[in-house]
């Protein structure tokens, strides 16, 4: 996510409907085109009359957000946090979950035994959240992966990890077609994600890792 300012509106990488029966059109509408749409149109606000940080990435206006004056630095680091993990959570699904490759099924067995104890723990974390957040698969610098949870929007940067698999929990996610069924809702969405995705966002977070401690 290498976009500065003026950020705009990442287009959806499927149709509207692509996700049915387990997120319905509705919902992916109001949930890009609205609301995810809303961070970004805040964000670019927020910072169109600094002009000194237009050259910020995401991640820069989020982990160095404390460099920033003070009146703007609640918005920009919620918008910028909104539209990082909006970015993350709509290409990290697929209208058919992706096979599992033997790295992926390799690495879950590792630090979650099974696939079906990995879902277990995230919907678990998924249902933790209490109020809107997100829960996370994310790794740390030492190539190890864990579910984490977030609030609001907050992202996994904040707390030094590399985000692979957000779980949107925020009830805007899931309300229109399940109504309070939280659970429902994530049983659903596991059908959804793209693991050749979350692979290769542990590969580069693998090269990440390696200049960081270098
Ligand atoms: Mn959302």
């Amino acid at each position: 996510m290498n976009q500065t300012y003026p950020f705009t509106l990442p287009s959806l990488p499927y149709a509207y409907d692509a996700l049915e029966p387990f997120i319905n059109k509705k919902t992916i509408e109001v949930h890009h085109d609205t609301l995810f749409n809303n961070y970004v149109t805040r964000l670019n606000a927020a910072l169109k009359d600094y002009p000194q940080y237009h050259s910020y990435t995401l991640e820069q206006l989020i982990l160095e957000n404390d460099r920033l004056p003070a009146d703007i630095q609640t918005p920009v680091f919620n918008n910028a946090g909104g539209v990082y993990n909006h970015t993350l959570y709509f290409e990290t699904m697929e209208p058919k979950a992706s096979m599992l490759s033997n790295y992926i099924q390799q690495l879950i067995q590792c630090y979650f035994t099974s696939l079906d104890n990995f879902k277990a723990q995230m919907l678990a974390a998924g249902l933790s959240v209490f109020g809107s957040g997100y829960s996370w698969l994310v790794m740390n610098c030492r190539g190890n992966l864990k579910i984490i949870t977030t609030k609001n929007q907050d992202t996994p940067l904040s707390q030094g990890y590399v985000s692979l698999l957000p779980l949107d929990v925020w009830e805007h996610a899931y309300f229109l077609q399940y109504l309070a069924a939280r659970n429902d809702y994530i049983d659903a969405w596991f059908n959804l994600v793209n693991w050749s995705k979350v692979e290769q966002l542990i590969r580069n977070g693998w090269m990440h890792c390696d200049t960081q401690i270098q």
